[in-house]
């Protein structure tokens, strides 16, 4: 399979984290939505990525919906996403808040930098949300003493929090830091540590 899109991208991110964990095996094509979006319409009509490939030729598009498909290729007790209720819906609540706090940093980015005039109801708006939502991020995290949040393996509500917060960071540095979140910096900075978060990371590269 290919793996569209660049490692500064979280939702990218996510899933080449979650296909290497998995050991699955993929080509990378570091493809930007901007620089490459030829290539990119070329399998995805939303110019939008991540796209995975499939080996069959069907495409899949959405982070969503590609790691739905990738679990679904490992055996149960080795998914990164609880089966059983109530801990799925729990997780997929992080995984969610995560998600969505990186739709927002990407649209407070794009407002600021492909806007002329960046509107500034929607950008106090977005830093509403992106700080809300860290807040209750640390507060679910303080909560939780084991090493991920969901206990002693790693899930993709772990992949989604560390991959989101630090494209956050490297997209806006101009926003708060972690520092009223230590919960948040702990756990980011134990998953950054990993060697697949080395592996699979690329620094922020803005749009040219
Ligand atoms: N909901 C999508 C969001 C993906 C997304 O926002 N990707 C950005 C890059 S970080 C993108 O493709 N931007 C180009 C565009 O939306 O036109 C997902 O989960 O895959």
């Amino acid at each position: 399979m290919i793996l569209i899109g660049q490692y500064d991208s979280s939702f990218v991110r996510r899933v080449g984290i979650a296909l290497r964990l998995y050991g699955i095996p993929f080509e990378h094509r570091p493809w930007s939505v901007f620089g490459d979006a030829e290539n990119i319409r070329a399998f995805n009509p939303l110019t939008r990525v991540p796209t995975l490939v499939l080996d069959d030729g069907d495409v899949i598009v959405d982070s969503a919906s590609i790691l739905d498909h990738i679990d679904s290729l490992v055996p149960v007790d080795r998914a990164l996403h609880p089966r059983q209720e109530p801990d799925r819906r729990r997780a997929m609540r992080i995984t969610a808040l995560a998600a969505g706090l990186a739709d927002k940093a990407v649209a407070l980015f794009y407002e600021k930098r492909l806007h002329e005039a960046v509107s500034q109801t929607w950008a106090d708006r977005c830093r509403r949300q992106i700080r809300d939502t860290l807040a209750a991020l640390e507060a679910d995290r303080a909560a939780r003493p084991g090493p991920f949040w969901f206990g002693e393996r790693i899930g993709h509500a772990d992949i989604a929090v560390a991959a989101s917060i630090r494209h956050m960071r490297e997209s806006h540095p101009d926003l708060a830091g972690l520092d009223a979140f230590p919960a948040l910096a702990a756990h980011c900075a134990r998953l950054e540590a990993l060697p697949v978060f080395v592996e699979i990371s690329q620094p922020f590269v803005p749009p040219a």
